[in-house]
């Protein structure tokens, strides 16, 4: 394995220069990020790397706003959604027209070759994963009665988002939406990508010319190569040249996949729409057909008997892909498999590879540790990242698993408070085992948010050094 000997680690104790000087997670500091990361109308993900609006970030950002500002949660969610398509299609990216520091921007989307993009609203021109459904029941348990008007206004608009993934986004009419671009997938940089991005014709790649900004101002070591870029922006010319048209990107783009991670949140949002439909009286028929269909289809599809635990299908290769990343792990989350498949899982998790077991790593790391793709401290490619733990977590809980989901916590917890609020961290403890540390981005606002979500969980923290800690947030 490649030690990363001169990537800037924001380990404290390492002789290397710090990433950033953001110092050890506190709860007072989460709040300072988010409200530093807060432009007025949505947040950052990350102030210098992220200047934009992000579509799933902003649900789990929303999630820390109704602990402390609820207006400020739906301000977030009310802003994403003022980018809708007329298909439903909600944009994984909007962008603010005063910041320029990002690439693609929005003239090298050009979604206005669709007559579906909003006129008024720059945006890009492919989705994320669909979990605002779950943060709005969430918002609902937190928020109670106070919930429900604003729940009103955006209850259509998450059924449009539903509605957009079957109708667009499944040829087949199988109930598994699929991805036509890896940014879709949240999980970007995946290994998983690897054998679908690699049957593209390299001489396809060097048409395109185009100037990454991310490497200003993030380590190279920790960011997805110049190939993987090249695949990136070609896939989004696949788009453009089919004008978004997404049934003419599914049949000719060399990129279509039914992603674990992305329809276990779909699943999870429909189950959760079906209460948020009852709590406000709605007609919930369309989310049960479409919740029943998906379950099933996650669980006979997507299941993978020999690696014990989900995969991804290939639509264009036709086939299943053969890797154990962490989005295997989703449908946890939308209570997709029965008893015994849950309990393989476990075993899967707890295994060396994902290092439940193991005292000398952090959970969980986001790809099977033993595969030669396995890479600590690249972008999606190994390290752990604080959204995927509390995805974990409640995935776990669900199925009574309370201790493994009290270690994913602590774990999650711990990173911060050692380390800071990064991006992404390596799973190692040791530098004799290679990098330890965060990296990415410093004041990452979901690993702040969700922070503070995790500490107000179990009751508040137990045993802690750090006075200031109020899990209220
Ligand atoms: C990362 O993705 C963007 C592209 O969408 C990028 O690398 O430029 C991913 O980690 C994605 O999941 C996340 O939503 C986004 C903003 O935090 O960054």
């Amino acid at each position: 394995m490649e030690l990363h000997d001169n990537a800037p680690w924001s380990d404290p104790t390492s002789e290397e220069a710090p990433l950033t000087s953001s110092g050890a997670g506190t709860p007072q500091r989460a709040r300072q990020i988010l409200a530093q990361n807060w432009c007025g109308t949505y947040t950052k993900p990350a102030r210098d790397l992220y200047p934009h609006q992000w579509n799933w970030d902003s649900g789990f950002i929303a999630l820390a706003h109704a602990h402390s500002d609820p207006d400020r949660a739906w301000g977030e969610l009310n802003s994403l959604f003022r980018a809708q398509w007329t298909t439903g299609l909600l944009p994984h990216i909007v962008f603010n027209p005063s910041e320029t520091e990002y690439f693609p921007d929005p003239e090298f989307w050009d979604v206005q070759r669709s007559a579906h993009a909003p006129r008024d609203i720059l945006s890009s021109g492919i989705t994320q994963p669909p979990l605002h459904g779950v943060i709005a029941l969430e918002l609902y348990k937190r928020l109670g009665e106070r919930a429900v008007g604003p729940l009103k206004d955006l209850f259509p608009k998450l059924v449009a988002q539903h509605r957009h993934l079957y109708h667009h986004r499944d040829p087949e009419r199988e109930g598994l939406a699929c991805i036509i671009h890896p940014w879709e997938s949240g999980t970007d940089n995946s290994p998983a990508w690897d054998e679908p991005l690699g049957r593209i014709d390299p001489a396809l790649l060097e048409s395109v010319a185009y100037q990454r900004k991310d490497l200003d101002v993030v380590a190279g070591e920790h960011r997805p190569t110049k190939s993987d870029y090249d695949h990136y922006v070609y896939l989004v010319e696949v788009c453009k040249g089919a004008n978004y048209d997404e049934a003419t990107v599914m049949a000719e783009s060399p990129f279509v996949i039914q992603d674990p991670l992305f329809n276990s949140l779909l699943c999870r949002a429909n189950e959760d729409l079906i209460e948020v439909a009852e709590i406000l009286h709605q007609d919930a028929s369309e989310l049960r057909e479409w919740h029943a269909q998906t379950k099933h289809a996650i669980d006979t599809k997507l299941w993978s008997e020999e690696r014990g635990l989900y995969t991804y299908y290939d639509l264009r290769a036709g086939k299943a892909l053969g890797v154990d990343s962490i989005s295997g792990f989703l449908p946890l989350v939308a209570g997709v498999p029965d008893a015994t498949r849950a309990a393989r899982l476990l075993t899967r998790l707890e295994s060396p590879g994902f290092a439940g077991r193991r005292t000398d790593c952090f959970t969980v790391p986001s790809y099977d540790m033993e595969s030669p793709a396995f890479d600590p401290g690249r972008y999606w490619r190994g390290p752990v990242w604080i959204n995927i733990d509390w995805l974990l977590y409640h995935g776990l809980r669900r199925y009574g698993f309370d201790e493994r989901a009290r270690a994913v916590r602590e774990d999650a917890l711990a990173l911060v408070d050692r380390f800071g609020f990064h991006e992404y961290y390596s799973p190692y403890r040791d530098p004799a085992q290679g990098p330890i540390g965060g990296a990415g981005s410093p004041d990452f606002s979901w690993t702040a948010a969700l922070y503070l979500d995790l500490l107000a969980q179990e009751g508040g923290r137990s045993e802690t050094a750090d006075t200031d800690r109020d899990p209220s947030g």
